[in-house]
């Protein structure tokens, strides 16, 4: 579809079928199919005339999506921007001031579209291979983006699961702000894992991510495994962090609120790393895989405002299937305090009826939610009971 799409501009884009049997939806919600016909669709952004844009790494593209009749239905896309190669991974994105940005494993640009056909026909590179590490030693490669205050926010995450070298050794496992020309790279923050995507908390300037924490990280202890794996299936949890200049996270030694990382129980300086950890603001289960994330500022959604929704992918390293959902994560005075199952995509715990990749508010203060294995993009509402 991209090619013909990105002649044509803005086409026809499905009729919208129901959701599968089997979505377990908070009671008072709604589920409905917002975008069908993109394959693997990762992240979501949304733009100021309510228009949706939709990254696809596995195709090399992003994808604008319109809602003109306001049904809940994106029945018009385009490519926006295409032909990129898979591998530069294309993900992260924001709307800001005219020109989507958009990051890719090596490279952040921005692009526009001038005429309103929904393909960009201006693109202006930012920063450039020579700026951001290129994870060319694999590993981790999906590059978050936030445009804040004059500054691009990026991170580069760690080449492996838990790699044991000093904190200066690399420019893996930080965050990074440049100016919005590209120029004054700063480190803005350590010792984080893999966070795919920033949000700040609505009304102050807080920078918010979700970081997956570990794998495997009692394998040591449970052999061969043949009694399962006990440590591992439990620990360490994910974490919703809040990330500050010059935070230390704890990645690869420390993990959860200030626990030790088991496969690093003899490093010289275990304590002194747990001494200078910021803990999660709120931890998730361990291996749920919580992605792209947003914050609420709607009110479609009763008391929602200000809390955050996270998309848990899903997990891999546990023997019990865990994450396959969305989550609001409950505020109070700026800090969660609950965590809410909205959709569970896990039927019986076992079968999987979608992998939520990234969550995003609608114009319309539904929440849209990117299920790159069914590939399909959904939209939750209230409904009312
Ligand atoms: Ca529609
Ligand atoms: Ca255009
Ligand atoms: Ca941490």
């Amino acid at each position: 579809m991209g090619s013909a799409l990105a002649v044509l501009g803005f086409a026809f884009a499905g009729s919208g079928a129901g959701v599968p049997e089997g979505i377990w939806v908070r009671d008072g919600y709604e589920l409905t199919v917002a975008v069908e016909g993109i394959k693997t669709p990762r992240f979501l952004a949304t733009g100021p005339d309510g228009e949706l844009f939709v990254s696809v790494p596995a195709q090399g593209c992003i994808y604008t999506c319109r809602d003109g009749d306001g049904d809940g239905f994106y029945e018009k896309m385009a490519t926006f921007v295409g032909g990129r190669d898979p591998k530069s991974v294309l993900q992260g994105m924001q709307f800001h001031d005219g020109w989507l940005w958009f990051a890719q494993l090596n490279q952040v640009s921005r692009a526009r579209d001038g005429d309103g056909d929904g393909i960009a026909d201006e693109e202006v590179v930012v920063l450039g291979p020579e700026a951001i590490p290129t994870g060319k030693n694999g590993g981790h490669m999906w590059r978050a983006l936030l445009i804040h205050k004059g500054r691009i926010y990026t991170h580069v995450g760690d080449q492996t699961n838990a790699t044991d070298e000093p904190i200066d050794a690399s420019e893996r496992k930080k965050i990074w702000s440049f100016a919005l020309d590209g120029t004054d790279k700063r480190q803005f923050a350590s010792g984080v894992r893999n966070t795919e995507k920033f949000a700040i908390r609505p009304g102050t300037d807080e920078i918010w991510g979700v970081d997956h924490d570990v794998d495997m990280m009692g394998w040591q202890m449970e052999g061969d495994r043949q009694n399962g794996q006990p440590i591992t299936d439990h620990n360490p949890p994910a974490e919703l962090n809040h990330y500050v200049a010059g935070g230390f996270y704890g990645h690869p030694w420390i993990v959860g609120k200030a626990q030790p990382n088991l496969l690093f129980l003899d490093h010289p300086e275990l304590m002194k790393f747990a001494g200078m950890t910021i803990i999660p603001e709120w931890t998730m289960a361990a291996h749920c895989a919580g992605n792209g994330m947003c914050f609420y500022t709607g009110d479609q959604i009763p008391g929602a405002h200000g809390d955050a929704f996270v998309a848990q992918r899903g997990s891999w390293n546990a023997t019990q299937k865990v994450g396959y959902c969305l989550s609001r994560i409950l505020f109070e005075d700026g800090h969660p305090y609950g965590e809410q199952k909205m959709v569970n995509f896990l039927r019986a715990g076992t079968e999987v009826l979608g992998r939520p990749a990234d969550c995003a508010q609608a114009a319309d203060g539904s929440i849209l939610i990117s299920d790159d294995t069914g590939n399909r993009v959904y939209r939750l509402r209230y409904r009312g009971r």
